[in-house]
């Protein structure tokens, strides 16, 4: 049986303000011309359909045509709610499509109860273990359902989380292809190192599912929830995030998108691989002088570019310049030297009046003294607003 893994759409997501509907179109329709020369028989779509909990027409609309075309080529489809979807929202979905074999994923059931599907293809039939995001409130209800090995002492997020994916694919047996699929963050798996974009939604969180924790049943993972495509190889048994299939921020510039075909037969280890998505604008990043940053612009007319201006001072109007000479420039940023900081001025900050703290602030955001006409509006600001209310606006 052959299957294109996916996930993390994001279907609405737009960069700075700007909409990507015609890039998410054409690579939606370029994920369909690989579905239909690969010639698959379902589409396992790991989480994160829309970017957000209320989408759009437009993005609904991109997603029932997507599926559409689905059906019309005979491919099924499982859907899981991420933790950017609306479960219920999606869920609403599932209750006419299943008849057209396009399954949705929003909530954690027991096997018998819908968490794990069946698909049947030409020669075999497939048991998925189907698994969406567990909201951490959730969790302990999702063990509990389970009856989970119980242990007194209080378990992790991670740890309940994991032994939900193991109950729900303890029952496969060696006659079918066995697969998880699941919108999960498995601990060690690679994120986006650039601006720490994802790093940043982790840092602190019991989220990371222990590898060695997850089920040693499935034949192969399919697993959503991280963006950069990856195939985690600290996981018992063959398992890889998709990605996504835009880079959606500037952390994840320069990453190759792609969604994998995945050959599987009972009984033996997959066969998998990624396929490339060429469709989406590249996201950049240019710095240099304002001459620098068009030179280098010209050279990719077709990204979303992030421009790291070097400036002597901070100078009014100066982005809209940027954005003028650049139309493609979706986020300007200044870059110029600050002044140093004393070392041991934080122990004094307390003993500063107003308006040295004003001006020490306006330093180290602007890099210049602020001038006199700033700092006595600044104290004429500060005097109206901590006199009494009714004398300041009397
Ligand atoms: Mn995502």
């Amino acid at each position: 049986m052959r299957l294109l893994h996916t996930a993390d759409w994001h279907l609405g997501r737009t960069i700075r303000g700007r909409s990507r509907f015609t890039e998410f179109q054409a690579v939606l329709e370029e994920v369909l011309d690989i579905a239909r020369s690969e010639q698959v028989e379902a589409m396992l779509v790991c989480g994160d359909i829309f970017d957000s909990a209320t989408p759009s027409p437009e993005s609904d609309r991109l997603l029932n045509d997507t599926l559409r075309e689905c059906v019309g080529l005979g491919i099924q489809v499982v859907l899981l709610a991420g933790n950017h979807d609306n479960p219920r929202r999606l869920e609403a979905l599932g209750r006419l499509a299943d008849l057209l074999g396009v399954y949705v994923q929003s909530q954690v059931l027991l096997p018998e109860e819908g968490g794990v599907l069946t698909i049947t293809g030409a020669e075999h039939t497939a048991r998925i273990a189907a698994v969406p995001w567990i909201r951490e409130g959730h969790v302990i209800d999702a063990a509990e359902l389970f009856a989970t090995e119980h242990d007194a002492r209080v378990q992790t997020y991670a740890d309940q989380a994991a032994a939900v994916l193991r109950r729900l694919c303890a029952d496969f047996t060696p006659e079918t292809v066995n697969i998880l699929a699941a919108h999960v963050f498995v601990d060690g798996a690679q994120l986006a190192a650039l601006d720490g974009s994802e790093r940043l939604l982790h840092v602190g969180q019991a989220y990371g599912v222990n590898p060695a924790a997850l089920p040693t049943t499935p034949q192969y993972m399919a697993l959503g929830h991280i963006h950069q495509p990856q195939e985690l190889r600290s996981a018992p048994v063959p398992a890889a995030y998709s990605g996504s299939l835009l880079q959606l921020d500037f952390g994840e510039r320069g990453q190759q998108k792609a969604v994998r075909i995945v050959d599987v037969v009972p009984g033996r280890p997959p066969e998998q691989h990624a396929v490339p998505l060429t469709r989406g604008r590249p996201l950049l990043e240019v710095r240099g002088t304002l001459m620098e940053v068009a030179r280098a612009a010209e050279d990719a007319p077709g990204a979303h570019l992030r421009v790291v201006l070097d400036v002597d001072r901070p100078e009014p109007g100066m982005a809209q310049r940027v954005r003028d000479l650049v139309p493609n420039a979706v986020d300007v940023r200044l870059q110029y030297d600050r002044l140093p900081e004393d070392a041991d001025t934080e122990r004094v900050l307390g003993k500063l009046s107003p308006t040295d703290l004003f001006a020490r602030y306006y330093r180290s955001q602007h890099g210049i003294e602020p001038t006199t006409e700033l700092l006595s509006l600044f104290e004429e600001l500060f005097a109206a607003e901590t006199r009494a209310p009714s004398e300041a606006f009397s």
